[in-house]
């Protein structure tokens, strides 16, 4: 659905009005503080998060799916969709695809309408968790850790062919998400899956193009619920250190055992140059995919103090980050649901650049934990959403994204264009 540029303006000269009056007080109070509120909206603007292509339809659980209606049926209509987004909030400049869930049949043309919509490929993601039909080997013991060469060479093969897609596509990194891992104590020597993954991930890494890179992403359980090879950081960090500079760390926010202290694994990461990207979701107890921001929006926040240390700290050599979201969730209006996460992704950026960062390293200097608490909060509980407004507003998005999509009936009018019973690919 392309959007029609002058229900935008209309939307956004009803509400200026409002907009400016909390724009103005914020901005001056900032001023005021010593912030550069230019430069705080430069870099909003900056911002880009990538959308997956699994995100668009609604989820699932295992136990079920329910159509939400309207939602896209074709990679078209998923690019589509993420184009939509991106003109309602100018911040979801680019597409995460994964394998073989959304391959490009015609990847000039698929590459064309993404560039119509002014969207990016981020990451592609490879698929060794699922079978598919006509395989050769089925993946239920394992993939790249497989104790068969012909199994772990057929999931090498797949990866060196999601990398190729990507080429075409103009994407610049691969991640891998490997499932697998045992149920039982015994079932493998943890030694030797580290050792026969090692070998297959050394394969895929020789396969990467010079300017590609790949992100090792971890998961402590599920699918499987006694071990997973790449379980945490730990391991993620020991892949990446023994494969080379291409090779990251990636950090899926419900990839945790409950209460982990994510944000000091972000900054191990950076310290070590080797954290590649995000999969933002929330979550109350494990790989939950919720809304971000919907559970713990100050643990967010957090986690971007560390990123914004990490961005602007001249100690810090990191290469360049992945932002991207990873959420399917079953009940609300995916795209409803993904501009709530960019938002909050935006707003705890926002938040995380506006901490007064000299009196910070003076009060742990001081070991002043009550100070370091006060200025850490004093950002946080700062209402920052004028500011991301106005990054939107000047970028000629929306001011109220969601509330937009909702006066307009845009859902309506996808299940007008694509029916009321359609399925995406994905979970
Ligand atoms: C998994 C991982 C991973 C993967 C996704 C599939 O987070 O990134 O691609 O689910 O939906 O839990
Ligand atoms: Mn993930
Ligand atoms: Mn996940």
């Amino acid at each position: 659905m392309i959007l029609d540029k002058s229900l935008l303006d209309q939307h956004n000269s009803q509400g200026n009005a409002l907009h400016q009056k909390k724009y103005g007080l914020l901005a001056s109070v900032l001023q005021d503080e010593g912030h550069n509120v230019n430069t705080i909206l430069e870099r909003l603007a900056a911002f880009q998060v990538a959308i997956p292509s699994w995100a668009l339809g609604t989820g699932g659980t295992r136990f079920g799916r329910f159509a939400g209606g309207g939602e896209p049926r074709s990679l078209e209509e998923k690019i589509e969709d993420v184009g939509l987004l991106h003109a309602l909030n100018q911040s979801s400049g680019a597409i995460s695809l994964h394998i073989p869930w959304d391959i490009p049949q015609n990847p000039k043309a698929i590459q064309q309408l993404a560039a119509s919509f002014e969207l990016k490929f981020d990451a592609v993601n490879s698929n060794t968790f699922q079978d598919q039909e006509n395989q050769d080997y089925s993946y239920k013991f394992g993939s790249l850790s497989h104790t068969d060469k012909a199994v772990r060479d057929q999931a090498i093969a797949h990866n060196v062919e999601v990398i190729r897609h990507g080429v075409e596509l103009g994407s610049k990194s691969l991640t891998i998400w490997l499932s697998d891992g045992t149920d039982f104590p015994g079932q493998q020597n943890f030694r030797r899956s580290f050792a026969r993954t090692l070998d297959s991930f050394e394969q895929i890494y020789a396969q990467l193009p010079a300017d590609w890179k790949v992100f090792i992403e971890y998961k402590p359980y599920e699918p499987h619920f006694y071990s997973t090879v790449v379980a945490d950081w730990g391991s993620s960090l020991l892949f990446c250190q023994k494969l080379g500079e291409k090779a990251l760390g990636l950090v899926d926010l419900g990839h945790h055992l409950p209460n982990t202290n994510i944000e000091q694994i972000v900054s191990r990461f950076l310290m070590e140059g080797k954290l590649g990207g995000f999969h933002f979701n929330d979550s109350k107890y494990g790989d939950d995919d919720l809304t971000v921001g919907a559970m713990r929006p100050y643990q967010l926040f957090l986690i971007f103090n560390e990123l914004v240390d990490g961005m602007t700290s001249s100690e810090i050599k990191n290469p360049e980050l992945s932002w991207m979201i990873d959420a399917s969730h079953n009940i609300k209006d995916p795209l409803e649901d993904l501009m709530q996460s960019v938002e909050a992704i935006m707003i705890a950026y926002a938040q995380a650049l506006i901490i007064n960062r000299p009196a910070l390293e003076k009060a742990q200097l001081q070991n002043d934990a009550t100070l370091a608490q006060e200025i850490l909060q004093n950002a946080y509980r700062t209402d920052v959403r004028p500011l991301l407004a106005e990054a939107r507003f000047k970028a000629g998005a929306a001011l109220n994204p969601v509330g937009f999509y909702r006066e307009q009936k845009i859902r309506k009018e996808l299940i007008k264009q694509r029916g009321e019973k359609t399925y995406s690919t994905g979970l």
